[in-house]
């Protein structure tokens, strides 16, 4: 084998950090098929709620005003105030830009032409950008979020689901209402198919949204408030009514996990409703208890835990725990980490850590075009990340060769994902 020089070793990481083809293993997106659920286009992308966040904390409007607004309204607000009257600085800002410049659009920039802009969008069909977008973004797949408990979502879902390209979309049943015990969402969820409000109940209910979607995965945001409940002393499990969120997961979801090996994706960190009167833009941070993952992965050895953390002070804790659990897989740098300087630490630790065992990046990508700068702006990050690593190794004499840097960059960009899902764990 023939080692490569430092400069190669350099192109070669860039050219595989470019343009290794990705699994994105969370995304809130929608295929054409999914008609006004399905978010692209300039007007969603500066109504992402990242930007609405951002425009709400300076603008001189109400966040009631606003959001009665038609969204057309409210994108030419935040264009105006976030990118005419001050420079896009900011990662979502310069997210749009990112997205309007490598769509070949930057020629507008120089007016500021939104109307130019949305002119451009008007005339693109939805499925043929669908594929333009996987093309430029090199995806291989995206999971989608599929909510049950979403009237709205669940009508393209029911009787049968909806004709949608399932190599471009997979699915992942989210489960937030059930380790919240919202039983004002669970109580209609389970009446629509007739079944008890018991643990069995939720049960039967869960495989029935199983057996339609056939998700990757089971996956929910830990409240803030969650607890495990002491079970030991329950001995008719079938007559508790309205089981609370821990009793559902305790003996509801990690059984069926265990049974059908399907793994449960856990988000911690978010606090929802931190300012409230922002709605979907008014979630924040909080650093949580690492110790609730690691019971879960101890005392559920047979169960796979994919997880992500939002609070950038739990990301040493819990790397360690995943060096410690086969059943622990970590993705992803998830929003508030979701920024260059974040991103850069993290994934440099995690590599320290865990070697190639984790799953980089994830784009949480609401809008479809959000696809192109999620991913244009980690590869490039990972390239610097990278770097430092295979040097070191190269001066000390290992021979790199150009399948080693493909084989590492594939895992970190889908491969250990694909790997986690498929081993076999006892
Ligand atoms: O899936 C989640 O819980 C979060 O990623 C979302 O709630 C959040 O709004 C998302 O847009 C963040 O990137
Ligand atoms: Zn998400």
């Amino acid at each position: 084998k023939a080692t490569l020089s430092l400069e190669d070793i350099e192109k070669v990481v860039r050219h595989y950090a470019l343009n290794t083809p990705v699994v994105d293993v969370h995304t809130h997106l929608f295929p054409p098929s999914h008609s006004e659920l399905m978010l692209w286009g300039i007007d969603a992308l500066l109504t992402y709620h990242y930007l609405v966040a951002e425009y709400l904390t300076t603008a001189s409007v109400s966040p009631e005003e606003f959001y009665k607004w038609s969204t057309t309204k409210q994108a030419d607000s935040v264009w105006h105030h976030l990118f005419v009257d001050r420079s896009p600085l900011s990662e979502a800002c310069q997210g749009v830009i990112t997205t309007l410049s490598t769509l070949g659009l930057s020629s507008y920039f120089e007016k500021r032409d939104l109307n130019g802009i949305r002119e451009w969008f008007a005339g693109q069909d939805p499925e043929k950008y669908v594929d333009l977008v996987y093309k430029i973004a090199k995806i291989r797949y995206v999971v989608m979020t599929n909510i049950p408990f979403d009237p709205l979502e669940a009508k393209y879902w029911q009787p049968t689901p909806a004709t949608y390209n399932r190599e471009q979309f997979r699915t992942a049943l989210r489960i937030d209402q059930v380790l919240l015990g919202q039983w004002s969402s669970l109580g209609p969820a389970l009446d629509s198919l007739n079944l008890p409000h018991t643990l069995e109940g939720a049960e039967c209910y869960l495989l029935h949204w199983i057996e339609n979607y056939t998700p990757e995965y089971f996956m929910a945001s830990v409240p803030s408030t969650f607890q495990l409940e002491d079970i030991s002393g329950i001995t008719e499990p079938s007559k508790i009514i309205k089981p609370s969120g821990g009793l559902l997961l305790q003996l509801v979801i990690l059984p069926l996990a265990k049974r059908l090996q399907l793994p449960i994706a856990l988000k911690f960190g978010a606090v929802r409703g931190l300012n409230p009167r922002l709605c979907l833009a008014g979630d924040g941070v909080a650093v949580v208890d690492v110790s609730l993952l690691t019971k879960l992965a101890k005392d559920n050895p047979q169960v796979k835990f994919l997880v992500t953390f939002l609070s950038r002070v739990n990301q040493h804790e819990v790397t360690v725990v995943a060096n410690k659990f086969s059943n622990v897989h970590i993705y992803g740098c998830w929003w508030y980490c979701n920024n260059p300087s974040i991103i850069t630490e993290l994934t440099r630790m995690r590599l320290e850590i865990l070697g190639t065992g984790f799953t980089a990046q994830h784009s949480d990508a609401r809008v479809l075009d959000h696809l192109i700068y999620k991913w244009q702006h980690f590869r490039t990050l990972l390239v610097d990340v990278l770097m430092p690593l295979y040097k070191q190794l190269q001066r000390n004499h290992w021979v790199i060769t150009e399948s080693d840097i493909k084989r590492d960059i594939e895992r970190l960009l889908g491969g250990s994902y694909d790997e986690f899902m498929a081993k076999k764990i006892t």
